[in-house]
């Protein structure tokens, strides 16, 4: 190999003389490669088939019952200085973190394969990408990353042209909860993944390479690592807008980013493009524009609650070529999970055990399914385009049951920040701890910024220079509830109505009126054809409560004092303004 590859050879060969595997595989990606993996772990029932009639090409993979989801107080961003990685991180000095993990790590691969995974995140040739390599001893890790990044030979010859890549070393280890931890070192581009085979712990790629580590270089480099959705609206006359947005779980990401418009939009030529469900990365074009990849491959959705009513097209992406994660079996091994709503039943729970609804769910309610993205109806060819889509508007949104209307627009780019900086969401049942709490998420990116929030705003902040044609800032709030507890907004296909609105801004004919919290639509700037809402809806969905609002800004005003003299000034400032025009 060449020299350019000298640097990853070393560090192959230092990872194997710590783990000692008894062999190491180098991933090519190709499809005899995939299917040797897939064999060997039907064999040794790391996976089961599922009906290949109705599901072809599909397995099923059962995780440790204590191995479901991430781990958010196992995470570390392991900065040289404390404070780099801010009061939204767990931090552990490097030295410290290199040690208590490398002890886990010594000797942990004996008997097993070690796979070596180079990994392109975002197209092979577009400048936004960048590579990865994930040394890894599970083969359910591989599998799922050759679904969800470009793996394989086409990377490690773009690394060779780079000479520069994330490490991440992975091991399953015991899948002792005791024994595992997930650190950041985001100054050395390095990850280190100890005791868990789940999805955002162990696809290092995902939240940890594409999120956390992207996040603290893009800081460096200009750009903005988010967790957002990109999708495309084309309108009846073929021009296509390009959206990106953020929301904090449970709030259906990846049902608005493959939505099916309502019938009469339908009719009339409107059509959706999914670029991505989960990942955004973004940096200005030479017009000073925003310009969007998805740095990812595919799609790792949660699987309940996805229905043919919810989201026709993930449906639709996951009848062949699927893996799924933790969800229950039907009588004929179909894939099965609360709320798919197609008349089948379950009989085998997501434990493998006979299904019974006193014990559990059929499916564990983080039960996932990885598909690539080229399965879902919907995909849009540009989200191989190495240049990146131009992004018209950013969204952030929540689930607030009250105050927060449908939908407002940000006077300016430094109060869209204030926006995201402030969003919220309540939490629901699928979460930990009490249901409808409220609690802050910053652009939906508290598990993942991989460095201080103050700074992280004031990265937002700097990318207002002369010459930017940055996107309009919206929020959305889909889950707005009447006083009978009832939600007002229909949602799904009918958000549509509301993007509609958001172009219509974004082209300068829109009408809205302006209040301290922003440009708010009246009900006529927005099509409400076939959707009849009640007074309470119009009132709720389309007004403000200027003393609830009040409230909220001391709120937020509280919130941001957590940063400290960090913060940028101009953050606190608006939020100031607003309060005292609230006032
Ligand atoms: O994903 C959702 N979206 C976005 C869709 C593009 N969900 C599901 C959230 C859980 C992941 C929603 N739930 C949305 C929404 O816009 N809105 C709601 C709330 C809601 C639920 C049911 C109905 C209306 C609103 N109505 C009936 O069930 C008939
Ligand atoms: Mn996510």
């Amino acid at each position: 190999m060449s020299s350019r590859l000298e640097h990853l050879n070393h560090w192959v060969a230092e990872v194997a003389h710590h783990t000692r595997p008894a062999a190491i595989h180098w991933c090519d990606g190709s499809d005899t490669e995939n299917r040797m993996l897939i064999d060997q772990m039907l064999a040794d029932g790391t996976l089961h088939l599922l009906n290949q009639d109705t599901h072809p090409g599909s397995t099923l993979h059962r995780s440790h019952p204590d191995d479901v989801a991430r781990v958010e107080h196992l995470t570390y961003v392991c900065t040289t200085h404390h404070e780099d990685a801010g009061p939204n991180n767990h931090w552990m000095a490097p030295d410290e973190a290199h040690a208590e993990i490398d002890a886990l790590f010594d000797g942990c691969m004996q008997g097993r394969t070690m796979y070596v995974i180079p990994y392109c995140m975002g197209p092979i040739d577009s400048p936004l990408s960048r590579c990865g390599v994930e040394i890894t001893d599970s083969p359910y890790v591989v599998a799922n990353m050759r679904i969800m990044t470009r793996m394989g030979a086409a990377a490690l010859a773009r690394i060779e042209r780079d000479g520069t890549f994330v490490k991440g070393l992975h091991s399953i280890g015991e899948l002792d909860p005791n024994r595992r931890c997930i650190m950041h070192f985001p100054e050395e581009l390095t990850i280190k993944s100890y005791g868990s085979g789940y999805g955002g712990n162990a696809l290092l790629g995902k939240k940890c390479h594409a999120l956390r580590i992207a996040s603290h270089q893009a800081r460096s480099e200009g750009w903005l690592a988010e967790h957002m959705l990109i999708l495309g609206i084309e309108n009846p006359q073929g021009q296509t807008h390009y959206i990106a947005a953020a929301f904090p779980s449970a709030c259906g990401k990846t049902n608005l980013a493959m939505l099916i418009p309502p019938e009469g939009y339908l009719r009339d030529g409107w059509k959706i493009w999914t670029i991505g469900d989960d990942i955004c990365w973004m940096r200005p074009g030479p017009d000073g524009r925003l310009y969007a990849i998805n740095p990812e491959a595919g799609f790792f959705g949660v699987a309940p609650g996805t229905s043919n009513k919810s989201n026709p097209n993930a449906l639709a992406s996951i009848q062949s070529n699927t893996i799924f994660t933790n969800v229950g079996v039907t009588a004929d091994h179909q894939p099965w999970w609360e709320g798919i709503d197609n008349g089948q039943v379950p009989v085998t729970d997501w434990q493998g055990q006979p299904y019974d609804a006193s014990m559990r769910p059929a499916a564990h309610p983080n039960s996932r399914f990885t598909v690539s993205a080229k399965q879902c109806p919907s995909y849009s060819a540009m989200s191989e385009d190495p240049h990146g889509v131009p992004i018209s508007a950013i969204v952030f949104g929540g689930r607030r049951a009250s105050l927060v209307p449908l939908v407002f627009e940000a006077r300016d780019w430094t109060h869209g920040v204030l926006v995201g900086a402030a969003m919220g969401s309540e939490t629901t049942a699928a979460a930990t701890g009490a249901v409808g709490v409220m609690r802050r998420d910053p652009m939906a990116m508290k598990p993942f910024c991989g460095y201080n929030f103050a700074d992280y705003f004031a990265h937002w902040l700097s990318f207002d220079t002369e010459g930017a044609k940055l996107p309009k800032v919206f929020h959305v709030n889909w889950f707005r509830k009447g006083d009978d507890g009832k939600f007002l907004w229909p949602g799904f296909g009918d958000n549509l109505r509301v993007l509609e609105w958001m172009l219509r801004r974004v082209e300068g004919h829109g009408g809205a009126v302006e209040t301290p919290i922003g440009h708010l639509p009246i009900a006529h700037d927005i099509n409400l054809e076939g959707v009849p809402l009640s007074d309470e809806a119009h009132a709720k969905l389309f007004g403000i409560d200027r003393e609830a609002w009040q409230a909220e800004f001391a709120s937020i005003g509280d919130y941001l004092a957590e940063y400290g003299p960090r913060l940028p000034q101009a953050l606190l400032e608006e939020q100031r303004k607003i309060a005292a025009e609230l006032a």
